[in-house]
């Protein structure tokens, strides 16, 4: 049996946070999970229709830039323990608007940690578990991977505010002795995962012929996991990670992009029952990412030995179920694309 906690998780209504809210509801009935969200455009609730009614979930429409919110939530529901997802996670959209990164990313965590300071007494009771990236780690060249030890060295203001965060939750351990932990993990894909980034995009624009644009060379390589393997991860490190210590979770699973785009039309054209190679056509290289990282790879030996944490799915067999999950929920893509969705949210919360 578990000890009943009331854990909080920021960002809830996003691609990771959702599947992180879903997992807990449904396997821990004695825990109370808030989800706290400002419902960005990349916040949507209909990522929870699994477990909205459950009644260990609650949901808070709350920015973590509001102090004032913040500490009400913790008094309300009495929050044990702190899962933070809550960012701007755009690196194109950091590149054109930086201060909406360092607010949120930055400003928000601090706040997210004061709160959690001043609001918890005895610290070794509580875990403030701060959700993070490898990019922090910067660019590698060919060969090589990011390790836990690696310096730090973000290279666009996505990373960078990312990178502060980390810094700020680690300073709270070292100066307050909060119990912390931070986990680095690669590139997700998935269900829920907003037609901006890549995977989904591409999904998007096959499905509607048109183009699919690839950046520079497409030779740039990042390292996927499937969504759900991230929030098993995140369940094993919040219950068994050691405190004040950083876990890299990755699936040793590095692709270029042009190549990912490439499979992509490939099992679209099968799944749609279009000609071998005819989306393949829609495949346009556009100018690159200003400062476009060349590799991510993250080296996940430390969780699997600790932790024995492993990813449970192959890369084929999860971006197969990511392409079925797009085709069978076209409601889903047509409200986050048409912006209805925000509309709803406006008259609702
Ligand atoms: P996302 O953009 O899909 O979701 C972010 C969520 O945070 C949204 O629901 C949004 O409404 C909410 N939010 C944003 N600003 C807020 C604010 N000021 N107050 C309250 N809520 C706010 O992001 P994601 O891809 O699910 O990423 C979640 C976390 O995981 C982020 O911290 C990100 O840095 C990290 N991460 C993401 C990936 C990835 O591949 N997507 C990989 C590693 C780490
Ligand atoms: O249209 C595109 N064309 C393209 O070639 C887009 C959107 C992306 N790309 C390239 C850029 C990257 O090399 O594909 C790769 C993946 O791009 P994104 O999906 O934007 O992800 P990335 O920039 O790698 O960052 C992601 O992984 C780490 C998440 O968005 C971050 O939140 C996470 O921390």
């Amino acid at each position: 049996t578990t000890k009943r906690k009331n854990i909080l998780i920021t960002g809830g209504a996003g691609f990771i946070g959702s599947h992180v809210v879903q997992l807990f509801v449904q396997k821990y009935p004695d825990y109370n999970i808030i989800n706290l969200d400002c419902l960005t455009y990349a916040g949507n609730l209909e990522n929870l229709i699994e477990v909205e009614n459950s009644p260990n979930y609650f949901f808070e429409r709350v920015n973590i830039l509001d102090e004032r919110n913040l500490v009400e939530v913790f008094q309300k529901h009495q929050i044990t323990d702190v899962i933070h997802l809550a960012a701007e996670s755009h690196v194109d959209r950091s590149i054109t608007d930086p201060l909406a990164f360092v607010k949120t990313n930055v400003i928000g965590t601090v706040n997210l940690l004061n709160t959690a300071k001043a609001f918890w007494e005895d610290y070794s009771e509580h875990l403030f578990y701060h959700v993070s990236t490898d990019e922090v780690y910067g660019s590698l060249d060919h060969g090589g991977f990011f390790l836990e030890s690696t310096p730090y060295d973000p290279q666009s203001p996505y990373s960078a505010s990312k990178a502060s965060s980390d810094h700020f939750v680690r300073a709270y351990a070292n100066t307050y002795k909060l119990k912390t932990v931070i986990t680095n993990c690669s590139n997700n894909y998935g269900p829920n995962q907003f037609p901006e980034k890549l995977i989904p995009l591409c999904i998007h624009n096959i499905k509607n012929n048109k183009p699919l644009p690839v950046y520079g060379k497409g030779e740039n390589i990042r390292d996927w996991l499937y969504v759900v393997d991230h929030a098993r991860g995140i369940d094993v490190v919040f219950h068994q990670g050691r405190s004040g210590e950083t876990y890299n979770i990755g699936g040793f699973n590095e692709w270029k992009n042009i190549d990912i785009v490439r499979l992509l039309c490939k099992k679209m054209d099968e799944k749609l029952g279009r000609e071998k190679g005819s989306s393949e056509k829609l495949i346009t290289f556009v100018k690159d990412r200003a400062g476009h990282d060349l590799r991510y790879a993250i080296d996940a030996t430390k969780i699997k030995n600790e932790l024995g944490w492993e990813p449970s799915l192959q890369f084929e067999e999860g971006i197969s179920k990511t392409i079925d999950w797009y085709l069978e929920n076209e409601d889903w893509l047509k409200n986050v694309t048409s912006g209805n969705y925000q509309k709803y949210y406006e008259e609702h919360y």
